[in-house]
């Protein structure tokens, strides 16, 4: 379905990673400013948002998988932006990006844009952690991530900056790439299409 000037456009952003490594957090500190201290495993939740980005209003579906969760095809079939997380202080999240997530995303979900983010920085803190920046940035370039963060939901470091980027990689991607629904004529044409 298309949009028109007098609708949003809707982006469906996923967010995966292993448990325990803040998608939660990470979620609740875009939507509330807000820190989950104890934030109880996610099965799944699935949120909507208006943003405002480069001068246009979108809707912002969000889906927060649990750990356990694989991803459903038709989950996967309506992303148009996967945010992979793993946990700068937890090297299993990070080994787990390739070896447990990224077959997922590329089989499944090849023409979503794709985030890479390093969570909990400010653990990092006056102590090395098991991965760093260095190592987020080199996943970021072998996986073929659009962006890499490295974000803090704690201090909210980075936290809008990953939404932001998760528009503009949609926008870019649907505006450049082929076969792709878009208005003619439209004065900004953005991308899709999904009306709430
Ligand atoms: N220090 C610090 N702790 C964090 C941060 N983000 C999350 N945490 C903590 O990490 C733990 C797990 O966070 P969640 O957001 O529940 O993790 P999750 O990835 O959603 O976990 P599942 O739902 O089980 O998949 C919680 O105890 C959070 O308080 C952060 O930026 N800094
Ligand atoms: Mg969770």
């Amino acid at each position: 379905m298309a949009s028109s000037g007098a609708y949003k456009s809707r982006i469906n952003i996923t967010i995966v990673g292993d448990g325990f490594v803040g998608k939660s957090c990470l979620v609740a500190a875009f939507l509330q400013q807000d820190f989950l201290v104890d934030s109880p495993p996610t099965m799944i939740e699935t949120h909507l948002v208006e943003m405002f980005v480069d001068g246009q209003d979108y809707i912002l579906q969000i889906v927060d998988i649990g750990d356990s969760q694989k991803i459903a095809p038709d989950l996967f079939m309506e992303t148009d932006c996967l945010v992979v997380c793993f946990s700068v202080d937890a090297i299993n999240s990070y080994e787990n990006v390739i070896f447990r997530w990224l077959p997922d995303v590329y089989s499944k979900c090849p023409m979503a844009s794709l985030i890479l983010v390093g969570t909990k920085l400010d653990l990092r803190e006056g102590t090395p952690l098991p991965v760093a920046s260095f190592q987020g940035l080199q996943l970021a370039k072998e996986i073929r991530a659009n962006c890499y963060f490295e974000c803090s939901a704690k201090f909210q470091v980075s936290i809008a900056q990953i939404f932001q980027a998760a528009v503009r990689t949609v926008v870019q991607k649907y505006n450049s790439g082929p076969g792709l629904e878009r208005i003619k004529g439209e004065k900004n044409p953005t991308v899709y299409c999904t009306l709430l």
